[in-house]
């Protein structure tokens, strides 16, 4: 199995020096694999001659495909509705303000104030639901850790170094929750990596 990041099969981004060489050649590399990056972003997958893209999709796959290894991070209809949560509406402002605070800043371009302000307000709020879920639930999907709370930590990755870290700060079991999944050995192992 390979994720593309670019030419050669990869794991993740999320060291400066990954960043900026793939958005200084993304344009090259995904020109030369259409069938690989249909919308010209990155990641894509190959498993065999399977070819997929969009990263929940591929997380979903990985983790049904080693379903008898490790912890099962696929489980159940509740852990689908805060997967989907994740996707539509904690994603667009974590994926703003991480360009704007996170990556912006490594390309040496500046940081859109009135962005920040607007996104910071609207991940507020999704953040007041996370704060009422969490007061009762370990995970965002139940007791277990599932995709539903990995897929935040790309994002959380940039926001807990940035501004906006006391916006998560401010909601005390939204708080403990990103620390327990930032502090997961896999996530440790990851972040070692790259
Ligand atoms: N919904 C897609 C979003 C992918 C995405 O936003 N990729 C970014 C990097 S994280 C990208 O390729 N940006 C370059 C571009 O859009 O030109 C997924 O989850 O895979």
């Amino acid at each position: 199995m390979f994720l593309h990041l670019r030419f050669q099969p990869d794991l993740v981004v999320s060291s400066a020096d990954k960043s900026r060489d793939i958005f200084k050649h993304h344009d090259l590399a995904f020109s030369g694999w259409p069938a690989l990056y249909p919308f010209g972003q990155i990641p894509a997958f190959q498993d065999g001659d399977l070819n997929l893209f969009e990263s929940r999709a591929i997380t979903r796959y990985i983790a049904h495909s080693y379903a008898g290894k490790g912890i099962p991070l696929v489980s159940s209809a509740v852990e689908d509705v805060w997967a989907e949560v994740e996707a539509q509406r904690y994603e667009p402002p974590a994926a703003k303000l991480t360009w704007e605070l996170g990556i912006k800043p490594m390309l040496g371009m500046a940081t859109d104030d009135d962005v920040v302000k607007a996104q910071e307000a609207e991940l507020a709020k999704v953040l007041d639901v996370y704060e009422a879920r969490l007061a009762h639930s370990k995970y965002l999907g139940g007791e277990a850790f599932s995709l539903a709370d990995l897929h935040h930590l790309p994002t959380l990755k940039y926001l807990m170094a940035s501004p906006v870290k006391a916006v998560f700060d401010a909601r005390p079991h939204v708080a403990a929750w990103v620390a327990d999944i930032m502090a997961r050995p896999s996530w440790q192992k990851v972040l070692a990596e790259y």
